[in-house]
């Protein structure tokens, strides 16, 4: 930043893919080649299944070609109609897959401890036209599932988990995957357990299971004939591979993961200003390493941190700033999907940062980005100095 070599010759980057065993993969995939069998519900496909829903402590998994549609599957099988609230603090996909079904995502604030839905705001928004609560286990922080059943139950709403960050997680002392009508995984490349891309839709209702299954195959039966609208949202048996590849190593890929987690708590202790966020260190997956800069404290912004970060090569990200709300298409139509202020929500998108973690580095790696922190809150004056000298250029907000 000051001048030298960066403090890491190679990029970090947050989302780097974990694929402790390409053999186990490869092998996995031999099979199917051998088998030609590709796709359609392969062998590997319901073992993956299988080995999901053990993992959610569910009976039923049906997985996909991702989570955004997954969701979309899944909306249309509950019947939803109308309005449902969500949190703007989450991954766009989460309001696209409702807007993209006809539905109108609502946007409420979150509680800025956990960065997940706050309940109370939820039932400030929610209306005649209301038909459904998605909740997001954020960052694999579990969401407040029991308060937001009571809720649903209460209004007679449906509810569903987008759970893209949360395979492995717990909420309310059961596996993240058996709350509400259902719950939705990624299995994206980013993701703790990857399938190349990925989704799945997790339940204990067979009835919804069927339908989400029979919509993933084009609206087919068991039986090959169409019984209602479909699409074509199957996941192959090379994503089954990896994904149940993947699944061998989930205890060994949280193991890391903590370890890793603990390694950047140890390094930023007694960093002013730059908080390691763990709201739920026991339930939590740990598959995010995120941080709050308080830029009074720090004397630094978080998009001046990220700047310092990048200039070291350890391409941070300010996910899921600025929020859906207001992110395009939404931001057109504040009336119709913001009826209230998100001030939590707002804040928090000028305040996080999130690190590298997983297999993308190791534990003397995130020492070695905390030092980088550190130095840069010490040096304050300067950074802020080089940053507002510098031409903005985020390549990986
Ligand atoms: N709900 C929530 C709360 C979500 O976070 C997501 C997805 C979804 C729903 C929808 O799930 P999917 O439909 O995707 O299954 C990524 C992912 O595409 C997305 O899955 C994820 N959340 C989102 C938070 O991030 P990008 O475009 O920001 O990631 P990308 O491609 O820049 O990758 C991040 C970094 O990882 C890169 O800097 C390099 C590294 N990388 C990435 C890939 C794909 C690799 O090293 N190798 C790779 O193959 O969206």
């Amino acid at each position: 930043m000051l001048g030298g070599a960066p403090a890491f010759s190679e990029p970090l980057h947050v989302g780097r893919p974990s694929v402790l065993r390409p053999h186990r993969v490869l092998e996995l995939i031999g099979g199917a080649l051998d088998r030609r069998v590709l796709t359609h519900g392969g062998p590997l496909l319901r073992e993956f299944e299988r080995a999901v829903a053990a993992v959610a402590g569910v009976a039923h998994c049906v997985a996909t070609c991702n989570a955004t549609v997954a969701m979309q599957l899944l909306v249309r099988a509950l019947g939803l109609r109308g309005e449902v609230v969500m949190p703007s603090w989450t991954f766009i996909a989460t309001a696209h897959a409702l807007q993209w079904e006809g539905l109108t995502p609502v946007f409420c604030d979150v509680d800025p401890r956990t960065g997940n839905l706050d309940p109370r705001s939820v039932a400030e928004l929610i209306t005649p036209r209301t038909s459904a609560i998605a909740a997001v286990h954020m960052w694999g922080v579990p969401a407040p599932a029991p308060q937001l059943t009571s809720l649903a139950r209460e209004h007679g709403l449906r509810l569903y988990f987008d759970s893209a960050h949360a395979i492995a997680s717990r909420c309310d002392g059961r596996p993240v995957g058996g709350h509400g009508a259902a719950e939705v995984f990624s299995f994206h490349a980013t993701k703790l357990v990857n399938a190349f891309e990925g989704g799945a839709v997790v339940t204990g209702d067979g009835d919804l299971a069927e339908r989400v299954r029979a919509m993933r195959d084009y609206g087919r039966n068991g039986d090959g004939t169409v019984g209602m609208l479909g699409l074509n949202a199957k996941m192959t048996e090379p994503s089954a591979a990896m994904g149940l590849a993947s699944l061998e190593d989930l205890d060994e890929l949280l193991a890391l993961h903590r370890e890793r987690h603990e390694h950047y708590a140890a390094g930023l202790c007694g960093v002013p200003g730059v908080r390691l966020r763990d709201p739920a260190p026991l339930e939590s997956n740990r598959s995010y390493v995120v941080v709050e800069v308080d830029p009074e404290a720090a004397g630094l912004t978080r998009d001046e941190l990220r700047a310092v970060l990048h200039a070291e090569n350890v391409l941070a990200r300010d996910h899921f700033h600025p929020g859906c709300h207001r992110s395009e298409p939404y931001r057109r139509a504040p009336r119709r999907h913001t009826p209230r202020s998100l001030t939590a929500t707002e804040a928090l998108s000028e305040r996080v940062l999130v690190l590298p973690t997983g297999t993308s580095l190791r534990n003397e790696d995130a020492g070695r980005v905390c030092e980088v922190i550190g130095e840069a809150v010490r040096r304050a004056p300067a950074v802020r100095a080089w940053a507002s000298s510098r031409t903005p250029a985020a390549p990986h907000r």
